[in-house]
């Protein structure tokens, strides 16, 4: 058995999309950031980031925090949801992509352009113009292919369910995603996905899934 610990946000919607994919017995174990509980010592145990989300995996006795590693190690635990050979690393390689630019940078978008608009011009812009740079990288990786990694179309894969959710959140970017046709034909078809629907929905539901 798994133990997640998640909130109702991007990061913690990667793991969860991935166990409901996997079909994979889990508990989820809310984290709720907005009260700080991401700061409760019992956490800081499995969490010292004071981030979610983060794992315990009773059956291994691992413990993980950073998303992106608790992505690799549940699609090598499991052998699905990976690419093979060179396109493992390609697929590692968007993994990283979404980790260290596209997730970093629209969150500090959703910081200024959602949540503190009008307090900095220039970081608006700056944070946004970059946020539309990356959905054109992804649009061009995608222009022809189904997904980000694999050989041919591609296949679905841990680096996929890791961008998926920060596109989910295009509304809060102000971002339309008519601008990027091959990104949003990706978008909706792994929206449609059952487990994709179940996992978005997690620790609790919010609001639907926007459509894209
Ligand atoms: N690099 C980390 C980032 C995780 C992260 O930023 N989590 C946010 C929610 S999406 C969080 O827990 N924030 C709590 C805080 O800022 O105190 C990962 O990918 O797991």
């Amino acid at each position: 058995m798994i133990d997640l610990y998640t909130w109702t946000t991007p990061n913690g919607r990667k793991v969860s999309i991935l166990l409901e994919e996997l079909g994979v017995p889990f508990t989820v174990k809310p984290v709720d950031i907005g009260k700080d509980e991401q700061f409760a010592p019992d956490f800081l145990k499995i969490a010292p980031n004071n981030r979610i989300p983060a794992i315990v995996d009773h059956e291994t006795g691992v413990h993980m925090s950073e998303s992106g590693a608790i992505m690799l190690y549940l699609a090598d635990k499991y052998g699905r949801f990976r690419a093979e050979g060179q396109e493992y690393w390609r697929m590692v390689e968007w993994l990283m992509w979404q980790m260290g630019g596209l997730g970093p940078i629209c969150g500090q978008v959703h910081h200024f352009v959602k949540y503190n608009p009008g307090k900095s011009a220039y970081a608006e812009d700056r944070f946004g113009t970059e946020a539309r740079r990356l959905y054109r990288v992804l649009n061009d990786r995608l222009t022809g292919r189904d997904y980000v990694a694999g050989d041919g179309a591609g296949i679905y894969t841990v680096a996929d369910m890791a961008i998926w959710p920060w596109i989910s959140r295009h509304e809060w970017q102000q971002i339309d995603l008519a601008d990027y046709p091959a990104l949003r034909d990706w978008y909706r078809g792994i929206a449609e996905r059952p487990a994709v629907q179940r996992g978005y929905h997690l620790p609790h539901f919010t609001a639907d899934i926007p459509t894209g």
